[in-house]
């Protein structure tokens, strides 16, 4: 048995376009996901998060299932459009919700730990081209600024982004995600601009706020393992290592780009001019913590074909209802070359979860063994990694609800709490409650 120390905190998170809905009302805008999940083909079975959990208007039941599971923390995220339904309009209406939503957080004695990007960016600045504009990390400030002005009082935790990768790459190079774009250079442009205003704001928050809330990012993490031992599939793993992970650790925690990519991308784009004088002192400026999500590991093989020489393999690992493989041992090897190669910052783990297929039985609960042991194999490694000394400070499930698993549409289930989509009824799950038990033991 391993115990978890009294101050290490325990949590679930989720995100605004994912469960929110109401998506029209006290005057929000529409975000690149609205539009997204509208084009035929993008979304399965064409869903969008109109309505998805109706949290905008349930949300003190769900901080009752919070109650229920003892958590120490939430983490959510703020819809960016709600705040600024237009560019330079700042809507009072849309930031109360978030207001209402902290202060019950607080008097049931759960610590708000708040993302300001978790991917819905305002179409009015998606028209402008997005995050491919340098002016999106003014316009990203300038929402900030509002944020931290009207709530950093009341918030224990900010993070800035969540997985630049996904808004990055699945965004504009692989097209998969809002807004859909296949172009490698308009990617790398957005990845860099979402790094600068990564660091742009927590200089904000640190400078003109004075302020001593903890603040960070979040990367999603995947490592990468090759094949076999050939060296071309070394070289492949090597490459998505780069392409997945080191573009972002590198500059955000060393201050750089790593060299070998960017000779890779440089046949994709004309320049780099993008990357201007100064930019990666602001990108690397110092964070109170590190946030990783973590999914899984990945098998890649050589492909001469395909981009960055490399495409997943077979592997006979047990595997989640994505597919994806479930991988607590790499997991830990994962932190400990985190320790070793980037920071001694305290680690949190602000997503890590597993969709399943889930039924409902005739007595209304939910079995879901396989993800209650998925949880447990990976608040176990917590464990064991931070009895090695490796400082994780704190694990966020993902998630608190089933929700709107964007280009899978409600067709993905990840949450503890079931939820019915036509009623909006909600079951706590058995792996829930056993969420509850560890946390209440404190020990694994
Ligand atoms: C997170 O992203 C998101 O933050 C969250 O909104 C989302 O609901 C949640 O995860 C569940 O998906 O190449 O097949 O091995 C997840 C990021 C990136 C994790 C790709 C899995 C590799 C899949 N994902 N990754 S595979």
């Amino acid at each position: 048995m391993t115990r978890f120390s009294r101050d290490f905190i325990f949590g679930t998170a989720t995100s605004s376009y994912q469960i929110e809905g109401a998506y029209k009302e006290d005057g929000r805008s529409l975000s690149i996901w609205d539009t997204f999940s509208r084009i035929p083909g993008k979304v399965i079975n064409m869903d969008n998060g109109n309505i998805a959990c109706d949290h905008y208007h349930l949300y003190e039941k769900d901080i009752e299932i919070l109650k229920t599971l003892g958590v120490d923390s939430y983490r959510f995220s703020i819809a960016w459009p709600r705040i600024f339904p237009e560019q330079g309009k700042y809507n009072e209406a849309g930031m109360n919700f978030y207001k209402k939503l902290i202060t019950r957080l607080i008097e049931n004695g759960i610590k708000p730990a708040v993302t300001l990007y978790h991917w819905d960016l305002p179409v009015w600045a998606h028209e402008q081209g997005g995050w491919t504009n340098r002016e999106s990390v003014n316009w990203f400030i300038e929402y900030a600024e509002k944020c931290f002005e009207e709530l950093d009082d009341q918030v224990d935790m900010w993070i800035t982004h969540n997985e630049p990768w996904c808004a990055g790459f699945l965004g504009y190079h692989q097209g998969v995600h809002a807004p859909g774009h296949t172009n490698m250079e308009e990617a790398l442009k957005a990845v860099h601009h979402i790094l600068l205003s990564h660091g742009e704001a927590v200089a904000l928050l640190k400078g003109k706020f004075a302020s001593s809330t903890p603040v960070g990012i979040t990367l999603n993490l995947s490592p990468m393992y090759p094949e076999s031992d050939s060296a071309n599939d070394r070289l492949a793993a090597n490459n998505a290592d780069g392409y997945t992970n080191r573009w972002f650790l590198d500059p955000v925690l060393k201050g750089s780009y790593p060299v070998d990519m960017m000779n890779l991308f440089s046949k994709y784009v004309h320049s780099f001019d993008f990357i201007q004088k100064g930019d990666l002192e602001k990108i690397s400026i110092e964070c109170d913590f590190f946030g990783i999500n973590f999914y899984n590991r990945s098998l890649v093989k050589f492909n001469a074909a395909s981009d960055f020489l490399y495409t997943g393999a077979y592997s006979e690992y047990p595997k989640t209802g994505m597919g994806w493989d479930i991988s607590p041992v790499e997991f830990k090897d994962l932190i400990r070359r985190l320790r070793q190669e980037y920071t001694k910052l305290p680690i949190y783990i602000t997503e890590n979860g597993a969709a399943f297929d889930d039924e409902v039985s005739e007595e209304n609960t939910v079995h879901d063994p396989e993800r209650q042991d998925y949880i447990e194999q990976h608040i176990k490694a917590v464990a064991e990694l931070n009895e090695e000394g490796m400082n994780i400070a704190g694990y966020y499930q993902w998630s608190l609800l089933d929700n709107f698993e964007w280009a899978f549409g409600y067709e993905k289930r990840f949450g503890i709490t079931y939820v019915d989509f036509k009623t909006q009824e909600r079951i706590l799950k058995d792996s829930g409650y056993r969420y509850a038990e560890i946390i209440k033991e404190r020990s694994i």
